[in-house]
C-alpha cells in the first residue's frame, strides 16, 4: 500500500472487538485514521456501533501497544528485531521438547483468538506442528457447555441453535446482558435494537437474572433468579408443560425426535413448588413464563454466560457446575414448546464458509464425544480436543515428570481470566519457557520469555469466521486491511504459522508460505476427491490456480467461501459467494434470514435429536442430588453467592489501557443489596473483603438494590496493579481480579468449564 499524505479515503471494516461484528466506517487522512463512525450501508449491523468500535484507532495508536517483540533478559523485557526473537525461540523450543517431549508444551488460545481470521485459521498449524494434546482456552471459562450440550443432542460442538431475534414473539434471557455485551453465541449487531424490536412488534422479552441489569430493566418480566438455579427453573418449566398439556413439538421436529418422553419423566421431580425456595422465583412466575412460551405464536429460550459458568449445590460444601446440562434444559424447552427450527424460535445458521454443519453427509455423523485424554494431575477428560483452563497452574506445578514445562498463549491473558489466579500467576513463574503472542505487556504475557506482538486490529484483513455460525442472518462480510503493516512487522497468520514451524526445529528462518501454500494444496486435494465436496471431480491444478498464489487467509476464506452453501464453486455458480464478491461488496452479502436445517442439520450417529442422550440424562440424577443437598444444608444458611458483570465500555481483561474507555467512575465496584449492606455494616464507597474457599480480595462497595440480596457482583478482567507489566492507563485505575476468588475445582464436569459465578462467598467490612 502506498503512503497517502494528503489522500483522503474511506474504508470499510467489520470491528473485531465483540461477537456482534458491527460494520464500521472509517476515514483515512495521510496515512492517520481520523474518524470511525457506524457503516450505514452494512447490511447486517446498518450504521450500530458502540462505544468500543471507534477506539480501534485509539487501540491502534496506543504508546504501550508492542510494535517489536520482546524478550526477557535478566528479568526485564527489552525490545529486539525479529530475528532475535526467533533466534531466542529456535535456540530454546525444540531444545526443550527434545529433552522433555511434546507433551511438556502447553498452549492458551484467548478469547481474541476467535475474532483473527489469522488466528482461527493458524492456530490450527501451530497446534499441528506442536502435536500437544495440552491444548487449552477461554472456552472453559466461557461457552464450552454450550457447545457440548449442543454436541450431544445435534451431533457437533457449532451445531448450537440461536434465537431468531427478529422475528420471535417471545424472547427469554437467562444469564445474559446483551446491553452490556452486544450479544454472544447469538451474532447480532445491536442487539439491544432487535429486543426492543420485539416489544415494538407486540412481544413479550422475559430476563431471568439476580442483577437488574440494563437488560433485566428493559425487559416486560425481571426473575430475580439465585445464583446457578437456571436448570431447575427449566426443568420446572419443562414439567409445567407436561402437567397443563403444552407440550406441542410440531410436525417438522417429531420424526427425528428422540427420547422426549423419557426426558419429560426425568424432570417429573422438578415442579414449580419443588424448585420455589432454591430459584427465589414463586411458582407463579415460573408457571407464567412456560405458558407464555407455549402460548406465543414463536418463542425462544437464550442461555449465556451465567447459565453455562454458573455453579449450584451445597454452599458450604463446594459448588459445581451445570452448565451443560442447563444449556441441554434451554434445548428441552424449545422443542417441548415446538420453537425448535422454526422461524422466531430457535434457529441453525447456515454459515456461508468454514460451518461443520454444512460439511460431511447431510443428517447424520460421527456424533460427539470426549475423553480422548486426561489430564495428569486431576484426570479431567478431553472436551473439544482441550482440557480445562482450571487445571492448567496444576499441570504446571503437580504433574511431576510430566508436567508442563513450556506454554504458548495467543491471545490470552488467564493470569486475570481463569479460576484461582494467584496459583496460576505463581506457577507461570515456574516454567522453564514462554512465549505470548499478544499485543500487550501484562499480567500474563509479563511471564513470557519472548512476546510476538501481531499487528493492529487495523493492519489485518478480517472475517467473522467462528461468529458468523451462530449468526441471527446468514451474512458475509470480508474486510481488507485498513493500514499498511509497519516495516518488518509479519502478519499475525505468519507469526502463528512460524512458531510451528520453529518448535518443530526448522529454524529461525524457517518460510511461513511454504507451509502455507502446502496447506492449501492438501486441501483442495482432498476437496477433489470428496464426494461430498461441490469441487469433486475438477482438477486441483485448475482450483489452485484460480486461488492465486498469495498465501495467508485471504486465498483460505476464498476456498472457503466459494466451497460453502452459498458458494460460486469455482466458476460453478458465479453469482456465488467468492473473496471476489465479497471484495466488490464492502458493506457485506446477505443471505437472508434463517431457515429451517432439519434433518439436514443433524449429525449425529442415529440421525435423529438425541435428547435422551445417556450423558445429559446421568447428569440431571447428579443434579438432583445437588438439589437434595442443597435443600438439607444445614440451617438453610447459605450465605453470599458472588456473581459477575459486564460493562459497555470494557472488554474482558484488556481494552483497559484505552483513556476514553476507562475515565469517569470507577467500575471495579462490590455491588451489594442495601439490605446486605446494612446487615454487614457495609456503607457505599467503603471497603468491603470478600473472601472465598481460595483467596480474598479488597474491593470498594457500591450499594445497589440492582442486585438481589444475598447476592454481590464484582466484574471480571481487572487486577493491573502487577509488576512488570506495560499498561500505564490501567495501572492507574487498577482494580482488583475476581478471579482470585473463583475455585479451580469447581466445574461442570462434562465441559471442564468453571464456576465463575455463583461463588459463595463472606463479605466483610475492613
Ligand atoms: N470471573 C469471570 N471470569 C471470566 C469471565 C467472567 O464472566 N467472569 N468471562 C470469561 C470469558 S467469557 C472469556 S472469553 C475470558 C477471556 O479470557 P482471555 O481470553 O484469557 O482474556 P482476554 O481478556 O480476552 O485477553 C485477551 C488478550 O489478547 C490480547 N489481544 C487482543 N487482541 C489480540 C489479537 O488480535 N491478537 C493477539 N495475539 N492478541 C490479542 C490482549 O492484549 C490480551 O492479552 O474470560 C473469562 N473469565
Ligand atoms: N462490553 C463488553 N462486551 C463483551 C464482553 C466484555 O467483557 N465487555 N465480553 C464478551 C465475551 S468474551 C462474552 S463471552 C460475552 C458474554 O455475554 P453475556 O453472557 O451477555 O455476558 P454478561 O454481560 O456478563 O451477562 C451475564 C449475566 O448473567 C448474570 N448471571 C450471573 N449468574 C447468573 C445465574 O446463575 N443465572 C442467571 N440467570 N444469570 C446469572 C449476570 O448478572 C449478568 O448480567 O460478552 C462479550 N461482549
Ligand atoms: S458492539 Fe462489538 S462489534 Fe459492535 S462496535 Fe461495539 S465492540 Fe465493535
Ligand atoms: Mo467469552
Amino acid at each position: 500500500m502506498g503512503i497517502d499524505h494528503d489522500m483522503t479515503r474511506t474504508a470499510f471494516r467489520t470491528c473485531p472487538l465483540c461477537e456482534a461484528g458491527c460494520g464500521l466506517e472509517i476515514t483515512v487522512k495521510g496515512g492517520q485514521v481520523t474518524r470511525i463512525r457506524g457503516d450505514q450501508a452494512d447490511v447486517f449491523s446498518k450504521g450500530f456501533i458502540c462505544p468500543k468500535g471507534s477506539t480501534l484507532k485509539q487501540l491502534h495508536d496506543d504508546p504501550d501497544r508492542l510494535r517489536r517483540p520482546l524478550v526477557k533478559r535478566d528479568g526485564v523485557h527489552v525490545e529486539v528485531e525479529w530475528h532475535e526473537a526467533w533466534a531466542v525461540i529456535a535456540d530454546r523450543l525444540p531444545e526443550i521438547i527434545g529433552r522433555h517431549g511434546r507433551e511438556a508444551v502447553a498452549v492458551y488460545m484467548g478469547n481474541p483468538s476467535a475474532h483473527s481470521l489469522s488466528a482461527m485459521l493458524y492456530n490450527r498449524s501451530l497446534l499441528q506442528a506442536l502435536g500437544t494434546r495440552r491444548r487449552f482456552s477461554a472456552s472453559t471459562v466461557d461457552q464450552a457447555p454450550r457447545q457440548v450440550a449442543a454436541g450431544y443432542v445435534f451431533g457437533t460442538a457449532v451445531s448450537v441453535p440461536v434465537p431468531d431475534l427478529d422475528h420471535t414473539d417471545f424472547l427469554v434471557i437467562l444469564g445474559a446482558n446483551p446491553y452490556a455485551s452486544n450479544g454472544s453465541l447469538c451474532t447480532a449487531p445491536d442487539f439491544p435494537g432487535r429486543i426492543e424490536a420485539i416489544q415494538a412488534r407486540g412481544g413479550t422479552v422475559v430476563v431471568a437474572d439476580p442483577r437488574r441489569s440494563r437488560t433485566a430493566e428493559q425487559a416486560d418480566h425481571w426473575l430475580p433468579i439465585i445464583p446457578g438455579t437456571d436448570p431447575l427453573l427449566l426443568a420446572a418449566m419443562v414439567t409445567t408443560l407436561a402437567e397443563e398439556g403444552l407440550i406441542a413439538v410440531g410436525d417438522h421436529v417429531t420424526p427425528w425426535l428422540q427420547g422426549l418422553d423419557e426426558v419429560v419423566a426425568a424432570c417429573a421431580s422438578f415442579t414449580p413448588e419443588s424448585v420455589a425456595a432454591a430459584t427465589g422465583l414463586s411458582p407463579a412466575d415460573i408457571r407464567m413464563v412456560a405458558r407464555g412460551l407455549a402460548a406465543a405464536p414463536s418463542g425462544s429460550v437464550y442461555g449465556r454466560i451465567g447459565t453455562t459458568t454458573a455453579g449450584f449445590g451445597d454452599t458450604s460444601h463446594g459448588v459445581s457446575g451445570f452448565g451443560t446440562t442447563t444449556s441441554w434444559l434451554i434445548d428441552v424447552v424449545n422443542t417441548l414448546t415446538g420453537n425448535l427450527d422454526r422461524r422466531g424460535g430457535a434457529m441453525f445458521t447456515t454459515p456461508v464458509a468454514g460451518g461443520a454443519t454444512t460439511r460431511g453427509k447431510p443428517g447424520s455423523g460421527k456424533g460427539f464425544s470426549t475423553g480422548r485424554g486426561a489430564t495428569v494431575a486431576r484426570g479431567l477428560p478431553e472436551v473439544m480436543g482441550e482440557y480445562p483452563a482450571a487445571a492448567m497452574a496444576e499441570e504446571i506445578t503437580d504433574a511431576g515428570d510430566e508436567g508442563i514445562k513450556v506454554l504458548i498463549t495467543v491471545a490470552g491473558n488467564p493470569v486475570l481470566s481463569t479460576p484461582h489466579s494467584r496459583q496460576l500467576d505463581v506457577a507461570l513463574a515456574q516454567l522453564e519457557f514462554m512465549v505470548s503472542v499478544d499485543m500487550y505487556l501484562n499480567e500474563t504475557t509479563r511471564h513470557a520469555d519472548v512476546v510476538l506482538p501481531p499487528p493492529s486490529q487495523l493492519q489485518r484483513d478480517h472475517y467473522d469466521l467462528l461468529l458468523l455460525q451462530f449468526a441471527v442472518r446468514n451474512v458475509a462480510n470480508y474486510s481488507d486491511p485498513v493500514l499498511p503493516r509497519d516495516e518488518g512487522q509479519p502478519d499475525e497468520w505468519e507469526i502463528l504459522a512460524k512458531l510451528g514451524l520453529v518448535a518443530a526445529g526448522l529454524g529461525p528462518d524457517a518460510e511461513p508460505s511454504l507451509a502455507d501454500d502446502m496447506g492449501i494444496q492438501a486441501l483442495v486435494q482432498s476437496a477433489v476427491a470428496d464426494q461430498r465436496s461441490p469441487l469433486h471431480g475438477r482438477e486441483a491444478g485448475e482450483i489452485l490456480s484460480l486461488l492465486g498464489s498469495e498465501p495467508g487467509p485471504a486465498r483460505m476464506i476464498d476456498f472457503m467461501l466459494q466451497t460453502g452453501p452459498f458458494g460460486a464453486g469455482f466458476g460453478a455458480a458465479p453469482e456465488g459467494a467468492s473473496l471476489q464478491r465479497l471484495r466488490a461488496n464492502p458493506h457485506g452479502v446477505d443471505y437472508g434470514p434463517l431457515q429451517p436445517r432439519l434433518p439436514e442439520i443433524l449429525r449425529t450417529p442415529s440421525g435423529r435429536i438425541e435428547l435422551n442422550h445417556p450423558v445429559l440424562m446421568a447428569d440431571l440424577a447428579r443434579l438432583q442430588a445437588a438439589a437434595a443437598a442443597h435443600a438439607a444444608q444445614a440451617g438453610g444458611e447459605r450465605g453470599l453467592l458472588l456473581v459477575g458483570r459486564r460493562h459497555l465500555r470494557s472488554n474482558n481483561s484488556w481494552m483497559h489501557n484505552i483513556e476514553v474507555l476507562v475515565k469517569g467512575k470507577a467500575r471495579c465496584t462490590l455491588q451489594v443489596h442495601p439490605d446486605d449492606a446494612a446487615r454487614l455494616g457495609l456503607v457505599d464507597g467503603g471497603a468491603a473483603e470478600v473472601r472465598s474457599r481460595v483467596g480474598a480480595v479488597v474491593a470498594p462497595v457500591e450499594v445497589t438494590d440492582a442486585v438481589r440480596p444475598g447476592v454481590v457482583s464484582l466484574p471480571h478482567g481487572w487486577g493491573h496493579d502487577l509488576p512488570g507489566t506495560r499498561l500505564r492507563v490501567a495501572a492507574e485505575r487498577a482494580g482488583v481480579n475476581s478471579n482470585v476468588l473463583a475455585d479451580h475445582l469447581a466445574i461442570d464436569p462434562l465441559s471442564g468449564t468453571s464456576v465463575l459465578n455463583g461463588i459463595p462467598v463472606a463479605v466483610a467490612a475492613v
